[in-house]
């Protein structure tokens, strides 16, 4: 069983030691990271049972990717090995301010190759919730449409599904992103952007505006994150804000997003919550603290926490 599946792809990420031009850094650590897989171990170290689906090369990064997974608690036994594509790799640039630069070497890779064949209804059997982002639509011929049958299965089969556009400009044009995700939006009970990929998807306007925007195409929920000021949350019936965290230092933004995510996850599908609205309200601070932390560390992941450290740390807030 598992209470959240989530598909994407996931890449071995070399990180520069010291900040500045790649060209120039000699010496590099090693992790893994990928949208949906840091998604994955956020929401595993706070106890939920999450199945990861993916497709890697057969080939040690592979393994790598995998064996990291399976440590953090994930059940990665859906993810297919394929000997005729690679395991992407990807590299960030730390400038010393601003969101780090990131160069991918991930064309032709194992799940660019994804199509709607692919998609299997076992991908949903005993689970609760589905959650995608609109990366992997921009990664192949037919990742697109095997998004949107992943959705659709995911649905028919009786789960929730929240949908993170997760806009990489790197990986293809304005107008197909736009086109893309927009379609997409439909198909999910909750929406997560992030306040540019607001704007990018539906013109400059007031945050409230937002809200009823993307409920209107027929996202359930939205959950609009705002960066530092931290979130707004908006149903049929409901807008809550919820403030940000006071954060000491920025060391590397890339991967908030996804912590933001499952920590609203492990609140929303969790919540005892008497209405609407306190069960946004704790799924959006939870979610809020979650981003604080993950910007905290280099790395996508590995500033996440357990469940019992954030318990701490919302007690400690509150108090
Ligand atoms: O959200 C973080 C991701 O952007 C990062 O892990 C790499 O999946 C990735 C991507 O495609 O950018």
């Amino acid at each position: 069983p598992a209470d959240v599946v989530t598909l994407g792809e996931s890449m071995v990420l070399l990180q520069p030691l010291a900040d500045g031009p790649l060209a120039s850094a000699p010496l590099f650590t090693r992790s893994i990271a990928g949208a949906e897989s840091n998604l994955a171990i956020g929401l595993s170290r706070l106890g939920m049972r999450v199945r990861w689906i993916s497709r890697l090369g057969d080939d040690p990064f592979g393994d790598l990717i995998q064996s990291t997974l399976a440590g953090e608690g994930i059940d990665v036994s859906l993810a297919e090995r394929d000997a005729n594509a690679p395991t992407s790799v990807y590299f960030k640039e730390f400038k010393g301010y601003g969101d780090p630069n990131v160069y991918y070497y991930r064309r032709g890779s194992a799940v660019s190759k994804w199509t709607p064949e692919h998609v299997r209804p076992d991908w949903f059997d005993s689970a609760r919730h589905l959650h995608v982002t609109g990366i992997t639509p921009a990664l192949g011929a037919g990742t697109a449409d095997a998004i949107r049958a992943a959705m659709r299965q995911a649905r028919e089969s009786g789960l929730t599904v929240s949908f993170d556009p997760n806009l990489r400009r790197k990986l293809w044009s304005e107008d197909e992103a736009r086109r893309t995700l927009l379609s997409l939006i439909p198909l999910c009970d909750v929406f997560m952007p992030g306040i540019e990929e607001a704007e990018f998807l539906a013109g400059a306007m007031e945050e409230e505006a937002y809200g009823a925007h993307f409920l209107g195409l027929g996202a359930q929920t939205v959950a609009l994150k705002l960066g530092e000021e931290g979130s707004a949350g908006f149903t049929s019936g409901t807008a809550v804000r919820a403030k940000g965290h006071a954060v000491n230092r920025v060391v590397d933004t890339v991967g908030a997003g996804d912590a933001f995510a499952a920590g609203f996850l492990s609140s929303w599908l969790n919540g005892a919550a008497a209405d609407e609205e306190t069960r946004l309200g704790d799924a959006l601070a939870r979610a809020n603290l979650m981003g604080a932390l993950a910007v905290q560390y280099k790395g996508d992941w590995e500033g996440l926490p357990k469940l019992r450290e954030l318990e701490r740390m919302l007690a400690g807030r509150q108090s």
